[in-house]
């Protein structure tokens, strides 16, 4: 690898995999870990020979197209790379990675928690607590809903689903049903998950959905006013793929007129924009994009994308190439 490749981090990096960074490339890191702006990414997509890219980067098809580039590859930190014009690199010749299995069980973990603190309505206790309006137990107070034994319905059945199915069988001893056209039913008859042919079936029978599909022009919105009114008035929604998937608006409307029971949410539409309306709301749980954030796998994921980078540096083909 000579001389060394240029490299751009656009956000701070757990110490372990800057330090890495710096032992293999000519590394541009960002200290200040403030998010570059449209200009700061054109002048890298110009002057490095490589990308690190997370969820708060729009790369699109303006960067990927401008005269002069010399970016070749986008190793995305993350396993969603939504964020990224995949149609404008190919068209660019600019390879796209990703880091996929290393976040599976660390955000599998976030759904069940999630799942978990809206059941069990521990944000409002929380608060109770807090706010010292706690004035002592009693035998109605903050009555939640039983986990143990219900009904999980999956929408996406893919590496976290998978995962989050394993937990929900084995620690709660949940019936786990799942809708997924991509996914082969030796996956699911394994882990004992009940396939159903439409995404509708799933939503009925549920006390609880989770939902583990990427974000992509089919399933934006997925979780539209329609299919929201399909959830029984006593399930709850779990949301740690995507905001896009949601219909925001719509959820808020049936979290508001009770339509659903609640919803606990990891991602948004608009991040870090949460609207108000969901805020002012108790039976949401909300969390700023978690879903992956523990130290173990943050310095996984950025092995994963240093990985891909000097396999493609080094003349080889990055394991983990989206496009
Ligand atoms: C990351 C994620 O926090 O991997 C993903 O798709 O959503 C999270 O694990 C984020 O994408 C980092 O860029």
């Amino acid at each position: 690898m000579s001389p060394r490749p240029t490299v751009v981090a656009t956000r701070r990096l757990p110490d372990a995999v800057e330090e890495r960074l710096r032992s293999l490339f000519d590394v541009r890191l960002n200290s200040a870990d403030v998010p570059l702006d449209a200009l700061a990414l054109a002048a890298a997509m110009r002057d490095a020979d490589a990308l690190v890219p997370t969820v708060t980067d729009r790369i699109d098809g303006l960067l990927l197209g401008l005269p002069g580039r010399r970016v070749r590859i986008l190793s995305n930190f993350g396993v969603g790379f939504n964020n990224i014009d995949v149609a404008a690199a190919k068209a660019n010749g600019v390879i796209v990675t990703n880091t996929p299995d290393v976040l599976t069980d660390d955000t599998a973990d976030l759904a069940i928690t999630l799942l978990l603190m809206v059941a069990r309505r521990t944000g409002e206790g929380e608060r109770l607590v807090r706010t010292g309006a706690w004035t002592g137990w009693r035998p109605t107070q903050l009555l939640g809903t039983r986990v143990t034994g219900k009904t999980l319905g999956l929408i996406g059945f893919g590496r976290i689903g998978r995962a989050v199915a394993e937990r929900a069988r084995n620690g709660f001893r949940m019936r786990v049903l799942f809708h997924d056209p991509y996914t082969a039913d030796a996956d699911a008859m394994a882990l004992g998950a009940e396939r159903r042919a439409s995404m509708e079936d799933v939503l009925c029978e549920s006390d609880y959905v989770s939902l583990h599909c990427p974000a992509t022009p089919e399933t934006h919105h997925l979780m539209n006013a329609a299919r929201l009114a399909l959830m029984r008035p006593s399930a709850f929604l779990v949301n740690t793929s995507r905001g896009d998937v949601v219909d925001e608006a719509a959820l808020t409307s049936a979290l508001r007129a009770g339509t659903i029971a609640g919803a606990g949410l990891d991602v948004f539409e608009r991040e870090p924009a949460v609207p108000r309306e969901l805020i002012a709301l108790d039976n949401v749980v909300l969390l700023p994009h978690l879903g992956s954030a523990t130290e173990e796998t943050r310095v996984a994921m950025g092995n994963r994308a240093i990985d891909n980078l000097a396999a493609f540096f080094n003349g080889g083909a990055p394991r983990d190439r989206v496009a």
